[in-house]
């Protein structure tokens, strides 16, 4: 981030999640419905284990707002774990139950998660649980109060977004790069978060027999940012360019291992003359007759909608177990399971809604800056003035 600072932190059973979010102009007046919609979405799927019955995600603000608008300091957006009742003696801050502990000390690393990698890391192989309190995908509570705040930012300059599961396992709903208009069906409260959500029977038996084989799945997930002016990014410096900081982003979503801007891998088998966006005059505007740079070219938005995928694996919490070695004996024995998620991608399209907002919103404040938002305001007005005539911002 170069304009907006964020933070999260907190454990999975710890009191709760916290994320600080600094940089904001002030005066931006705040939705809090708008944001516990968002909690809302990221608890939703079908497929997520028993943690959701116990939740009830709502954001608690302790810091950077007043009367609904930012007032300059540091936003400071909490979350309470209702679950950490049943933890609190296993996850106090300062003094634990050694017994309880024991009993819970996590020695068999799962393939896939952190365990293992964090414990050689951090010198806590004795017990990763350390380690995957932290590790754990619940973080991305905190990611999606601050996303939902950003795309506050970005909804006051016309800028919206849409997302959707594109994909569950190998079971494919809409293939290559998503579109504006091809994630314009999609119901947030259908089980998995579809551009069809009358096609998601099947995907539904697909879950429901991988959990009975106590297995897991994971899936694609596309977002699309429409009204995104030219000029976010850079050409010139590799840290900069906003194509790389997109996908950095999207690949530290937990279980993300890959991540693609516009037709990024199906162009990598084309020809040039099939791989690239012809620029036409359309009613006094620039327009492509396709979109497969999915709005970035050489790492800066040229007005097109900003399209992204994200590629889930499937979560490394079986119940049925994999191989795997006890730590404290050397012992050869399968992961140990209590409950988890057989897949959590009806999460994921708010999350990647999140991460794509906060780089976003970064890159808008770089442009146009400001410490109070009537500030950041007239800029914007500068900006599209000066883009005139190839470009207007909401006009399609
Ligand atoms: C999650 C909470 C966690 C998991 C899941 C996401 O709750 P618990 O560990 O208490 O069951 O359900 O975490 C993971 C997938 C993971 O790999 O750690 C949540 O709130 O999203």
């Amino acid at each position: 981030m170069r304009r907006l600072r964020f933070l999260t932190g907190g454990e999975s059973h710890g009191p709760r999640l916290t994320a600080v979010l600094e940089g904001l102009p002030a005066g931006l007046e705040l939705d809090e419905v708008f944001i516990n919609s968002w909690l809302k979405r990221r608890q939703h799927g079908f497929g997520r284990g028993g943690r959701q019955r116990i939740e009830t995600d709502e954001v608690v603000v302790t810091g950077g707002l007043r009367n609904g608008r930012t007032i300059g300091g540091p936003l400071v957006l909490e979350l309470e774990n209702r679950d950490w009742k049943n933890w609190s003696e296993i996850m106090d801050p300062w003094a634990i139950d050694e017994e309880q502990a024991l009993s819970r000390a996590v020695t068999r690393p799962r393939p896939g998660h952190a365990d293992y990698s964090g414990g050689a890391s951090t010198d806590q192989l004795e017990d990763m649980r350390n380690v995957l309190e932290r590790a754990s995908a619940r973080e991305t509570g905190a990611r999606v109060m601050a996303g939902a705040v950003c795309a506050q930012l970005l909804a006051r300059y016309g800028i919206a977004q849409r997302s959707a599961v594109l994909q569950l396992g190998p079971h494919v709903v809409s293939d290559g790069p998503p579109t504006w208009d091809g994630l314009a069906g999609v119901d947030f409260d259908s089980p998995l978060v579809t551009p069809h959500p009358d096609r998601e029977g099947d995907l539904v038996e697909a879950v429901r027999a991988a959990r009975t084989d106590g297995d897991t799945m994971g899936g694609v997930v596309g977002g699309v940012v429409r009204g995104l002016p030219p000029g976010l990014g850079s050409y010139a410096h590799w840290d900069r360019k906003l194509d790389g900081r997109i996908v950095q982003a999207l690949v530290s979503i937990h279980s993300v291992k890959a991540a693609a801007v516009g037709a990024g891998i199906e162009v990598a088998g084309c020809l040039g003359s099939a791989a690239h966006d012809a620029i036409r005059v359309v009613d006094g505007r620039l327009r492509r007759d396709s979109n497969r740079a999915g709005g970035l070219e050489g790492g800066v938005t040229n007005g097109e909608d900003l399209v992204a995928r994200a590629y889930f694996k499937p979560i490394s919490t079986l119940r049925k177990g994999l191989p795997s070695v006890d730590l404290t004996t050397g012992e050869a024995g399968a992961t140990a399971w209590e409950r988890s998620d057989v897949t959590a991608i009806g999460a994921a399209p708010v999350i990647v809604e999140s991460m794509l907002a906060l780089v976003l919103a970064d890159e808008m404040l770089v442009k146009l800056g400001g410490d109070a938002i009537i500030d950041t305001d007239a800029a914007w007005a500068a900006l599209c003035r000066r883009l005139e005539p190839w470009w207007r911002p909401g006009a399609r």
